[in-house]
């Protein structure tokens, strides 16, 4: 009898190269929850393909001319599980990313969340703020969609409220790639006047990275990633695909000068909803999660 064993136990990049808990300076934590995906599920797989993906992951970064593994990455165990029709509310679910990556922040880690629907974000934010009392930090997104709503589908925690929830923490945003946003989110922004660079800007002007940068007004910043703000010839397996998103290294380039310019407490990688036989997407965000620990291991001088 075959027996079915989980694959989420895979470690990212590998278990040859894998650190303990007490060695890792990174701590890539599977959070594959989905409740509220409102067109095409599967987000839920998302953090196991990225693992999986990342087992064919060239250990040598090119760009960097390191093996970024030696900073010690340890992967926690799947937390906030919904795979296998389990049940789990909105609440538990920020109740325990909130814990989980406090925890992790306090035992001096750097945290890269993996999605999961991006409601979790705020579970995740809501982390850092404790982690930071009473100090400010920008929440950088980058996204197709502006995640503003205050309410979807009779929830506030809908992955399309997200950013309303951190723009009501009083925490300053940042949002790059967008391209697919309400009346409601499109008076939010004037009203609020926040920091927007919309797709259709980035291809036109090549000096949004410079204007991007000036409109952070604070040292700490945190990335959150949807891969619908990527091109979705580049991913394709998101659950709400907008065309004319970031290009590679256009999202390269923008996230390696933020990494130089600021401190930045942590990150987490979105919405990834796995195609079958097509292998690209998973293995681009798994590509991109190498890279997030690179210029940090670079910005950190680790
Ligand atoms: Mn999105």
């Amino acid at each position: 009898m075959l027996v079915q064993t989980s694959v989420s136990s895979l470690p990212f990049l590998g278990s040859d190269v894998a650190a303990t808990y007490d060695n890792a300076k990174v701590v890539i934590l599977p959070i594959p929850y989905e409740a509220t995906t409102t067109y095409r599920r599967g987000c839920e797989h998302g953090p196991d393909a990225i693992l999986n993906a990342s087992q064919q992951v060239e250990y040598y970064d090119e760009e960097l001319d390191r093996e970024l593994w030696e900073v010690g990455l340890y992967t926690h165990e799947a937390i906030a599980d919904t795979r296998n029709a389990q049940k789990v509310s909105s609440e538990a679910m920020l109740r325990v990313t909130q814990g989980t990556v406090y925890k992790l922040v306090s035992d001096g880690k750097f945290v890269i969340s993996l999605g999961g629907e991006h409601s979790i974000t705020t579970g995740v934010v809501e982390a850092y703020r404790q982690a930071n009392p009473g100090e400010a930090f920008t929440v950088v997104q980058v996204d197709a969609h502006g995640d503003l709503r205050h309410e979807y589908e009779g929830s506030i925690h809908n992955h399309a409220c997200v950013m309303r929830r951190v723009v009501d923490m009083g925490l300053p945003t940042l949002q790059v790639g967008i391209r697919s946003i309400c009346k409601e989110e499109a008076d939010l922004i004037k009203e609020k006047q926040l920091p927007v660079f919309r797709a259709r800007e980035i291809v036109a002007q090549p000096d949004w990275i410079d204007r991007a940068l000036a409109s952070i007004k604070t040292e700490k910043v945190f990335i959150t990633i949807d891969l619908d703000g990527i091109d979705p010839t580049l991913i394709p397996g998101v659950g709400t695909p907008e065309p004319g998103g970031l290009n590679w290294y256009n999202l390269l380039t923008f996230i390696q000068r933020i990494f130089a310019a600021h401190d930045v407490i942590g990150c987490d990688v979105m919405e990834l909803a796995p195609i079958t036989d097509s292998v690209v997407s998973e293995f681009t965000a798994a590509k991109l999660v190498y890279k997030l620990i690179g210029y940090h291991a670079i910005a950190q001088s680790w």
